[in-house]
């Protein structure tokens, strides 16, 4: 399908104010409240839809709209990027890692079902498409240290198979029908004010609440896993930066990006400077399973290269942030 004239004008329209409509799907994870806070800075609290199937906090309705969108229900969709004259869509809805495995017939539906009918209607409607990919696109056959943009993908969880799908879907639209799809794919993102919940690479944030709690933490990874990781703040400028290039000017539609990359120990190390009694003792789970198929360092050059992107969080800046931002609630 091809978007119609209407569509097309609107998209004008919007360019022209430089103020695009944005709907956010799953807006109530971890990476949602962030970028709508972001992106209502940028382009006015009006213009950000922050959506999901559950009841938000008071807090999230007082800060702008929020609306009810089950990315399951074709309709229900098409119906909000109508009525609300949606120009870019995020699309955030998704069981994680972990959890997907224990729920693989509802992450198929999520994951794989969910992102068809966003596609489907971003091109129906001529919309800015984001979907974040991850270091979970990738498996044990992947280089794996660094693991460049472009590599053999094997992933070995449904996750990742969902989120290869995502990618090749969004190329193959994109290259088709001339969809404006674009797609990062983000290490495990560190956040001190929202949870990830269902992730493997969860534990990097669980263990500065618990530091500063007990100081104590029972890893569910062996201490010597290495994985790629980023500050929330990273994160969410690089979604900002990447929904900004104009879209000629990307030559390619998904890339790598990161932090830095650590191992347990290594963390700990780095939260002892702070808080010197803390401990860590290690009992792995079946996390570990699927974090020894995952990159220990991403290799984000062609980011970096394309649209110039940069992180700003080194370990060091990481933990001093998460500490400083969780200290009030153990105090
Ligand atoms: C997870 O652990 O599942 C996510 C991811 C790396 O995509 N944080």
């Amino acid at each position: 399908s091809t978007p119609s004239l209407q569509a097309l004008q609107r998209h004008f329209d919007n360019y022209d104010e430089g103020r695009p409509r944005i709907l956010i799907t799953g807006s109530l994870g971890q990476l949602g409240s962030g970028l709508a806070r972001v992106f209502r800075q940028k382009y006015g609290q009006e213009n950000v839809f922050m959506s999901d199937i559950r009841k938000p906090s008071r807090d999230i309705t007082s800060r702008g709209p929020y609306i009810f969108a089950d990315v399951l229900d074709y309709k229900c969709l098409q119906k909000i990027i109508v009525t609300h004259r949606i120009d870019w869509l995020v699309h955030f809805s998704a069981l994680l890692s972990a959890v997907a495995e224990q729920n693989v017939g509802l992450s198929m539906k999520v994951n794989i079902e969910g992102t068809h009918n966003v596609m489907e209607l971003a091109n129906q409607y001529g919309l800015r498409l984001f979907i974040p990919s991850t270091i979970a696109a990738f498996g044990p056959e992947s280089p794996r240290n660094p693991t460049p943009n472009l590599c053999i993908q094997r992933p070995k969880t449904i996750y990742g198979v969902a989120k290869v799908h995502t990618e090749l879907l969004g190329e193959y639209y994109h290259h088709k029908y001339g969809l404006d799809f674009r797609c990062l794919r983000f290490p495990g993102v560190l956040s001190s004010d929202t949870h990830p919940g269902g992730g493997t690479t969860d534990y990097a944030i669980q263990i500065f609440h618990d530091a500063l709690k007990n100081g104590h933490y029972t890893n569910y990874l062996r201490p010597d896993t290495r994985l790629p990781m980023m500050h929330i703040d990273d994160c969410l400028r690089s979604v900002a930066e990447i929904m900004e290039m104009p879209s000629e000017a990307l030559p390619q539609r998904t890339y790598n990006v990161t932090g830095v990359s650590f191992t347990p120990v290594e963390l700990g190390e780095e939260i002892r400077k702070s808080i010197p009694h803390f401990m860590q003792d290690y009992r792995p789970d079946h996390r570990q399973a699927i974090a020894e198929t995952w990159p220990e360092v991403f290799d984000d050059t062609e980011a970096q290269q394309d649209w110039n992107w940069r992180p700003e969080f080194d370990l060091e800046r990481m933990c001093q942030v998460m500490l400083d931002d969780l200290r009030p609630l153990y105090q």
